[in-house]
């Protein structure tokens, strides 16, 4: 089954009316500002839009998601305003999308296609472009499969067979579904273990990465809170930023020296989004995972966004999801140059323990930034006595670039030093620990 949601570069803009959702009166602002999310998400797809309707529904029809008066007043104006598509901001059911289609006499998607259609456009690196092509498979199953059991229905009748009938009676739509349903189960397959390949050589550098002790602070957060330009302005890493949601799509990891020149590691992440699509947390969790390993997290917000708290709150869900709320986390509130209404960063301030007001752009706040970063780095650390035998003096310069030596003595050829160490290298160095305080 071909997308209907590709775009044609080159070509003029196709244009789109968005739709969104509520059944209480008191949810239509949010339902407004939703309508605005999905229209810089409609953007970044590639479609211009060209309205932005709320509906308000008593109750949801089982069919069609909206009323049939809705439905005639939307195609009136999709005819006035040009729209080939119709986008709910809502997830519909692939029935309830054919029935619309059919009523409104043109292309239905809803959110989670169009956040599916950015990341396959954006997606860099051989595993994200995986990743996503896997998410839309599946995605697409649950369609097919209504579209098998409809065709199988509609390949029984005109086959005259009720039920229990030999296989020569199967019809052409039977024997298309069993050949989709093939292709499928071998799309899957196939793209599975190409994954598992690309995970493999990551999980050697990870695995590398940890080995050295270095301590690591992964950068999470909504889509668009600046994350990539925080690591490129700590690191130069030449990261892509963009005004426009879903611009990182890979992970990016660097080295960066604290003030009191410990050595860390900085991941720069994949965004965040309100209702990020399942299949999608799914397909990036080993992304995503790979942050999740980190001693700390910093969770950039975007304060100058009026949304900000809303964002913030469903990016701690998506952490939640992916099983690391409890992990230690640094709040960074970025944008301040920006920011209009400072109560939001007194709000969010005691929401959130441990947080600190920066701008990455102008690279303000980044000295009170590293403070808390090394605070919250110290009390990951360890006082041990380590005894080294010459034979592996190396560990001494390791402990040395991460750590800090308290005292130092010689027995024999070993020496003998007591030091203070991140966590993660003294289980590295675990055979020299003589003792620990
Ligand atoms: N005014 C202002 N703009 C900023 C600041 N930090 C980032 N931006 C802008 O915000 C936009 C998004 O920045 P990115 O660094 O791409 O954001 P991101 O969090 O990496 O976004 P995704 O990769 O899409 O999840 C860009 O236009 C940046 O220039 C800041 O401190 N102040
Ligand atoms: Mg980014």
């Amino acid at each position: 089954m071909k997308k209907h949601v590709e775009t044609e570069e080159g070509s003029e803009l196709k244009k789109a009316l968005l739709i969104s959702v509520y059944k209480n009166s008191s949810l239509k602002n949010v339902c407004i500002e939703h309508l605005l999310e999905l229209e810089l998400l409609v953007e970044t797809f590639g479609l211009k839009t060209v309205r932005k309707e709320p509906c308000f529904v008593r109750k949801y029809e089982a069919s069609t998601c909206i009323t049939s008066g809705k439905i005639e007043e939307f195609t009136q104006l999709a005819n006035e305003l040009d729209a080939e598509f119709i986008i709910f901001d809502d997830e519909i059911t692939p029935g309830q999308q054919r029935n619309l289609e059919k009523l409104f006499g043109r292309s239905v998607i809803d959110r989670t296609e169009v956040i599916l259609g950015v990341f396959a456009q954006r997606a860099r690196t051989k595993e994200a472009r995986l990743q996503v092509e896997l998410a839309q498979v599946k995605y697409q199953a649950p369609r097919l499969k209504r579209l098998w059991t409809h065709l199988s229905r509609q390949g029984g009748t005109s086959g005259g067979g009720a039920g229990g009938g030999g296989g020569h009676l199967k019809g052409e739509g039977e024997k298309q579904i069993e050949i989709d349903r093939r292709l499928l189960k071998r799309d899957v397959e196939k793209l599975q273990n190409e994954i598992k390949e690309v995970k493999a050589m990551r999980e050697t550098q990870r695995s590398f990465r940890v080995k050295a002790g270095i301590p690591i602070f992964a950068i999470i957060g909504y889509t668009n809170a600046g994350k990539s330009t925080l690591l490129n302005a700590l690191t130069d890493a030449d990261v892509f930023v963009e005004d426009k949601l879903f611009a990182t799509l890979d992970t990016t990891t660097r080295k960066f020296e604290l003030v009191n020149n410990q050595e860390i590691l900085l991941i720069d992440t994949v965004g965040f989004i309100r209702k990020l699509p399942h299949l999608l947390v799914a397909a990036f969790k080993s992304t995503l995972e790979e942050s999740l390993q980190a001693d700390i997290l910093l969770h950039i917000i975007d304060v100058s966004h009026h949304m900000a708290e809303e964002q913030a709150a469903a990016t701690l869900e998506v952490l939640t999801e992916l099983g690391a709320e409890n992990k230690t986390i640094i709040t960074v509130l970025n944008k301040v140059d920006k920011c209009e209404d400072l109560s939001m960063i007194a709000r969010l301030k005691v929401l959130y323990p441990r947080t600190v007001s920066i701008s990455a752009l102008k690279k303000i706040g980044f000295e009170e930034l590293q403070e808390l970063m090394i605070q919250e780095l110290n009390k990951r650390r360890r006082i041990v006595n380590l005894q080294i035998p010459q034979s592996a003096y190396g560990a001494v310069s390791e402990v040395m670039k991460v750590g800090h030596i308290i005292n130092t003595d010689y027995s024999d050829n070993d020496v003998i030093l007591k030091v203070e160490i991140p966590i993660s290298l003294a289980n590295k160095l675990e055979r020299y620990i003589v003792s620990t305080e």
